[in-house]
């Protein structure tokens, strides 16, 4: 099997290796992950570019913070929003001086990351009737729909509706047969789950849950 061909087992690796035993997540590992969901994403096809376009580029500029001289600053999500905010890096209210900071640009992916957790579960718990376009939509609109404008949505609903059946999807997903992915899925969700409050509760006490 090539390196790029996507397994749910990565993303379940990688999202393992995110957590330190502080509970500190680590953006390479995070990054990590959602470049594996950006590899699944490109094998649905076309419609869904305009999304993992998106993503790139905001997993470029955290590499781009990591890899750049304060990096050392960005090894955590604990540590980056502590580096920021001390500096005052970060545009809290209003777009600025500092459009891409770290802060905001993993915000976005966080509130996707919880889309991702909801989907997922309705994925576990789903029946042989039940559309992914569905499932997508109504875990979509319950996360991420609320910080995205109109014309963004109408767009989503409409790379929603080519999503391949469950069956289809199942199969994309590598990881055997359907009861195994329930298996897997029953494993990485608390994972997800994990990562994605730890984020919350850290975003929550420092007052950046809204960054522009
Ligand atoms: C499989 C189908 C994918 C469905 C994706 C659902 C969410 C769609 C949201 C897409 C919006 C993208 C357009 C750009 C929006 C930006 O304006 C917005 C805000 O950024 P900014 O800089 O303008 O303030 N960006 C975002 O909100 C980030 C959106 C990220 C969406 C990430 C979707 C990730 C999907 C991954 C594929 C998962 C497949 C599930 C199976 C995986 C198994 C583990």
């Amino acid at each position: 099997m090539s390196a790029d061909t996507f397994r749910l087992q990565k993303v379940l690796e990688t999202f393992r290796s995110s957590l330190n035993e502080n509970k500190e997540v680590y953006v390479k590992y995070y990054i990590a992950g959602w470049q594996e969901l950006v590899t699944f994403m490109n094998s649905l096809g076309n419609v869904f570019s305009f999304i993992s376009k998106d993503v790139v580029s905001k997993i470029q500029i955290l590499e781009n913070f990591l890899s750049g001289e304060s990096g050392s600053h960005y090894v955590t999500i604990q540590s980056m929003v502590k580096y920021e905010l001390e500096n005052d890096l970060v545009d809290l209210t209003k777009r600025g001086s500092h459009p891409e900071s770290g802060c905001r640009t993993l915000l976005r992916l966080h509130r996707a990351l919880h889309w991702l957790e909801l989907f997922l579960e309705r994925l576990r718990t789903s029946t042989e009737d039940s559309k992914t376009s569905v499932m997508c939509s109504d875990a979509y609109n319950e996360s991420l729909a609320q910080h995205h404008p109109w014309l963004i949505r109408k767009a989503v609903g409409v790379a929603f509706c080519a999503l391949p059946g469950r069956d289809t999807f199942f199969e994309v997903l590598n990881a055997g047969d359907h009861a195994q992915v329930v298996a897997l899925l029953g494993e990485s969700l608390p994972l997800i789950a994990e990562v994605y409050q730890i984020t919350e509760d850290l975003y929550a006490k420092n007052n950046l849950l809204e960054l522009p």
